[in-house]
């Protein structure tokens, strides 16, 4: 068995969730957030059987986009009088960000 982790965007959520029940794969999500752009985003756990996982990573490469946002960088440390003009940098996020884990012990009470 597996543990299917997936770090996607807020925005395909909705979408992901439903596709996988759809298909018929149980799942939790939990907000997180991301450590470059301190911002919200889901982490998707699905737990599945081994030969299962190739449609799971299906559903969530069909579901999560990728995206493009321009960010501010942190603001070098400056001496007095030194003035910083910020220029926002390009980053593109997702569509996903997956870790496939294996599961040593899988029970439901
Ligand atoms: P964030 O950490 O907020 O990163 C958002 C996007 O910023 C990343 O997209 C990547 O394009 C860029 N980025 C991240 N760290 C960077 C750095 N040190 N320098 C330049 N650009 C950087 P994704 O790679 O698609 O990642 C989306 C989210 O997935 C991340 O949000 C984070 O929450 C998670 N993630 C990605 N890789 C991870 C990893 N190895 N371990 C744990 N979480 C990860």
């Amino acid at each position: 068995m597996k543990l299917v982790v997936s770090i996607v965007n807020n925005d395909d959520v909705r979408q992901l969730e439903d596709a996988l029940a759809q298909a018929g794969f149980r799942s939790t999500t939990i907000s997180t957030t991301g450590g470059f752009l301190r911002q919200g985003n889901t982490t998707v756990f699905v737990g599945t059987d081994d030969e299962k996982v190739p449609h799971v990573l299906e559903l969530i490469q069909e579901n999560c986009h990728t995206r493009t946002q321009f960010v501010n960088p942190l603001p070098p440390v400056m001496e007095p009088g030194e003035m910083y003009v910020p220029s926002p940098v390009e980053v593109q996020t997702g569509g996903a960000t997956v870790f496939v884990l294996d599961v040593v012990q899988f029970e439901r009470f």
